[in-house]
């Protein structure tokens, strides 16, 4: 179990050198700024309806999968075909609790995903944060926000609490893309401007009610990390086509979703090639792009090979009800102390040794 730890700031706080011709979706200036200062920046037109268009389809045929592999294995009597994207999970989920986590867990990239991963205006962004050799970090997700939902609403965390201390060396700049406007009555982002400065990783505890989410509490905001809680929540409302940069230190949070509708969102990280990413040594980055070759063939193939959540929970894996196994459990639930147990802490329990995972 590890307590709070310190990153050298000026990686998360210092602009690094930039070069003088701006490519495609590159970020001005101010934005620039934004992001080494406080922490974050929300590019609301970043992507056109078009483009996003794609990753919309390919997350109703992943529903439409689940839904006939729970539909032919006899978990749920109907298959909600009709109801669309934005209320067909939340009809799945009812019939068979848990379902959400089932697609959360999905652990290879559709090719839409893929492309918006490797988008070159992305990149071009990604470029300005870390420089031209960029690798995908391999904690990518996508998150099903169905309404009210315990196991969807994620509590303040900074994003390195979640690997091991290698995160701490190395800026891995995330982008959170929505798949509808997000504001704060379905549960949009917040963070807590500056709370990265100081570099350091706060003390955070696991897991969260009926979550496996880790929990970094207020008090831990305020006296560790500085941040004010009446001045610093910044509520990051990203519209359909928005994108919200953040780093691996940065506080934040989503709020519950009271709508009616399924928030979803993808949220895909990058960082420095050759630096250990620090997932424990489960799962290898995805080189994208280097100083050489600015538009390399991406093997996304290699890296679908290794099942993060697999890697991670440690399922036996002997009989066919592994692949309807409706909890998480992975090795950052060693990292904090454990001030709550529930049904997806117990399956770290299961597992066969755990403690083998920090050595990985
Ligand atoms: O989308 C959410 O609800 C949480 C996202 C998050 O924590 C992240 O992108 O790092
Ligand atoms: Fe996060």
């Amino acid at each position: 179990m590890t307590n709070r730890e310190r990153a050298d700031p000026s990686i998360f706080t210092k602009i690094p050198p930039q070069s003088q011709e701006k490519k495609a979706g590159q970020l001005d200036e101010a934005q620039l700024k934004q992001f080494f200062e406080e922490g974050y920046t929300l590019v609301p037109d970043f992507f056109s309806r078009e483009e996003l268009q794609p990753v919309r389809d390919a997350v109703a045929d992943c529903v439409d999968r689940l839904a006939n592999k729970l539909y032919d294995a006899g978990k749920i009597t109907k298959k909600h075909q009709d109801a669309g994207l934005f209320k067909r999970m939340t009809l799945i989920e009812k019939q068979f609790p848990g379902a959400a986590v089932l697609l959360h867990k999905t652990g290879w990239l559709p090719q839409a995903f893929r492309d918006l991963w490797s988008d070159q205006k992305l990149l071009n962004v990604v470029e300005q944060f870390i420089g031209t050799e960029i690798a995908g970090h391999p904690v990518w997700n996508l998150r099903v926000k169905v309404p009210q939902n315990e196991e969807a609403t994620v509590p303040w965390h900074q994003d390195s609490a979640y690997l091991d201390s290698d995160a701490l060396k190395v800026l891995q700049p995330t982008a959170w893309i929505p798949l509808l406007d997000t504001n704060e009555h379905n549960g949009c982002m917040q963070v807590a401007k500056g709370g990265h400065r100081s570099g350091i990783l706060g003390k955070h505890v696991c897991c969260a009610g009926g979550t496996w989410y880790v929990d970094l509490t207020e008090e831990e905001m305020e006296k560790t990390l500085n941040v004010n809680m009446k001045e610093d929540i910044v509520t990051c409302e990203v519209p359909y086509g928005g994108v919200l940069f953040i780093n691996n230190l940065i506080p934040h949070r989503s709020l519950q979703n009271y709508s009616e509708d399924i928030r979803w969102s993808l949220d895909l990280r990058w960082q420095l090639p050759h630096l250990s990413n620090g997932f424990y040594g489960l799962k290898g980055n995805v080189l994208m792009r280097t100083k050489e070759d600015a538009n390399l063939v991406i093997d996304f193939d290699s890296f679908d090979k290794v099942d993060r959540h697999k890697e991670a929970c440690k399922p036996e894996d002997k009989d066919d009800e592994a692949e309807f196994d409706t909890t998480i459990a992975g090795p950052w639930m060693l990292r904090w102390e454990m001030v709550h147990q529930n049904r997806h802490t117990a399956k770290l329990q299961e597992a066969s040794d755990p403690t083998t995972w920090h050595k990985a």
